[in-house]
């Protein structure tokens, strides 16, 4: 895995990015002859990358095939695929290893037996929508495809370490906290093996114990219940991280875990016990140049320029972001929203009721909380965003949706983008209620915003929810970079956006029930041709900095309203 930090040091990991063999197929031939042992010819790519951003492939939407030659010392791989726009298809020396829906989900196979030497991994991707899609065709995003996050091949000997979620739970005074972890061992050899296993937090062994498994078992087990003392917390302005080292005879896994308590109550958000604003922006994770194969320098670039903005969140508008974005965000002390890409404006409702629509949507959430557990910055969990709730449907979808992430999320808050709050029946399930909305852009004007918030606030007592603070997850306007109108107020233009949103931001600032903003959005982002609704360029241009990072008048006007904010 990509990440910040060296996730094994007795594991040996091949690095499967750079060159691999591309071949297009747009007639969809390529399995009937025989791709899958082996591309024909091809051209070289680098992977990571989406194959938009190749001259002439731009709106390429189907099938595209890649191949690597792998060299192992033999014994058993772990195949691990960071993200496959959007469904996957994998081959090991012509033998299928199996398939992957969910263009931005972390997913991996295990390959037992594999001889010493050069093996062919052939993967076909497939970027084409069909009915049950996450997302539909009708997506605010451009339609990207492609390896568009890191692969690497794992040679795993003895048993191994296949994952560590490192639960807890924090005394009153935040001091001590009670650990167990839930740890997934795998024997990768065909024979049974007893190995020790140990646990360790910085320098303190939280536990130490023995596993004995059968030849290719793989098992879960939550360790005792470790009181850790002197607990030092993970915060925005001091984000403590603990280094978690799971080790066995022949393995270890690495990870990095940050202790921190995030909790709705009274009408306020507090993290560790401290009442808090959320002060963000939504933030795509795409690149003019880069599709959504996103660049680390660009990561932190993007994140220098919202920290210089005063935010202290971001919402990964709308799936979860890569790995090392997250790490960044751990270090940096930044919260984070996370979701997966239900983007409700284009299901209607006998597609969203699909049940391989919500078992897939439910399969995302299965991922986003198995591999981002341990990560101290999510303090959101997103469940959809803008699905109808007037269907008969989507009240159901909510309850599996919220089973789901507060049964296995940790400590986090649940909610979801709602577009009809006034008409939304899973409100229940939040303990935060987020609220979509563009008065002063998609009709309206800006005092439409103050009788919203008044009438909010009365629908929510009259629901019996004024314990649940409101947060208001989108608002924004378009503008064209470098388009001004310094004496009429045009849509279109910088002055414009820039007075709706210092608008909207001091009435929320000033509303005691509205605890939290994310403006749509931090850059410009292509999107398609599907969302015929002034996408101006086929761009949506609600960034407050363009598509290349260059700012806005908005940009300034956030930053100091935002830096007026946090000195109050
Ligand atoms: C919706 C949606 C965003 C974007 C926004 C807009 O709220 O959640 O992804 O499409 O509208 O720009 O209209």
């Amino acid at each position: 895995m990509n990440r910040l930090f060296c996730e094994h040091t007795k594991r040996n990991v091949i690095d499967l990015n750079g060159p691999w063999l591309f071949l297009k197929d747009p007639d969809r031939v390529g399995l009937e002859q025989g791709y899958h042992l082996g591309l024909p010819d091809g051209e070289t790519v680098t992977v990571p990358s989406c194959w938009n951003t190749q001259l002439g492939m731009l709106n390429y939407e189907g099938l595209c095939w890649y191949e690597k030659k792998l060299t192992t010392s033999g014994g058993t791989l772990y195949l691990e695929f960071e993200s496959v726009m959007t469904e996957a298809t994998v081959w090991l020396d012509g033998t299928l290893l199996g398939k992957h829906y969910g263009a931005f989900s972390q997913f991996d196979f295990i390959v037992n037996d594999v001889s010493e030497g050069e093996h062919t991994l052939v993967v076909l991707a497939d970027s084409s929508f069909t009915k049950e899609s996450i997302p539909q065709r009708k997506v605010d995003w451009f339609n990207y495809g492609g390896i568009a996050r890191p692969v690497y091949a794992h040679e795993l000997k003895g048993i191994s370490v296949l994952l560590n979620h490192v639960k807890y739970e924090l005394n009153e005074g935040l001091n001590k906290a009670t650990i167990s972890c839930d740890i997934e061992l795998y024997n990768a050899t065909p024979i049974e093996r007893t190995e020790s296993v140990k646990i360790t937090l910085d320098d303190t062994l939280i536990y130490n114990g023995w596993a004995t498994l059968g030849g290719y078992e793989r098992v879960k087990i939550t360790t005792p219940a470790y009181e850790f003392e002197g607990v030092e917390l993970w915060d925005i302005d001091s984000p403590r991280l603990y280094t978690a080292t799971a080790t066995t005879d022949s393995d270890d896994l690495v990870d990095r875990v940050g202790f921190r308590k995030i909790e709705a109550k009274n009408s306020k958000i507090y993290l560790n016990n401290k009442e808090i604003e959320l002060r963000g922006v939504n933030r795509h994770e795409e690149h003019p140049d880069w599709g959504f194969a996103f660049p680390e320098g660009l990561m932190k670039k993007d994140i220098d320029l919202i920290l210089n903005m005063g935010c202290n969140t971001i919402r990964g508008a709308h799936y979860p972001q890569s790995r090392i974005f997250i790490d960044m965000l751990d270090e940096r002390g930044i919260l984070f929203w996370s979701e997966i890409p239900i983007w409700g404006g284009g299901f209607p409702d006998d597609v969203l009721e699909n049940p391989v629509v919500v078992e897939r949507g439910l399969e995302m959430h299965r991922e986003m909380t198995k591999y981002y557990y341990n990560h101290p910055s999510i303090i959101i969990w997103g469940m959809h965003n803008e699905i109808y709730t007037l269907y008969p449907c989507t009240h159901g979808i909510s309850e599996k949706y919220h089973g789901h992430l507060r049964a296995h999320g940790g400590n986090r808050l649940i909610t979801h983008a709602a577009a009809f709050p006034f008409e939304d029946d899973s409100l229940e399930f939040d303990d935060i209620i987020c609220i979509n909305m563009y008065h002063g852009w998609y009709g309206g004007d800006l005092k439409a915003w103050d009788k919203t918030v008044d009438d909010f606030r009365a629908h929510r007592e009259k629901l019996g929810m004024s314990h649940k603070p409101v947060v208001f997850s989108e608002f924004g306007a378009g503008a064209l970079a470098g388009y001004h109108q310094h004496f009429d107020n045009l849509r279109w233009s910088e002055e414009y956006q820039s007075d709706l949103l210092k608008y909207c931001l001091e009435l929320f600032h000033r509303t005691d029930c509205i605890c939290g903003f994310y403006i749509w959005q931090f850059m410009n982002i292509r999107t398609s041709d599907e969302m015929n609704i002034n996408r101006v360029r086929y761009y949506n241009n609600k960034g407050i900095v363009d598509e290349y990072r260059n700012p806005k008048k908005a940009y300034f006007t956030v930053k100091e309203l935002y830096e007026g904010f946090s000195e109050e």
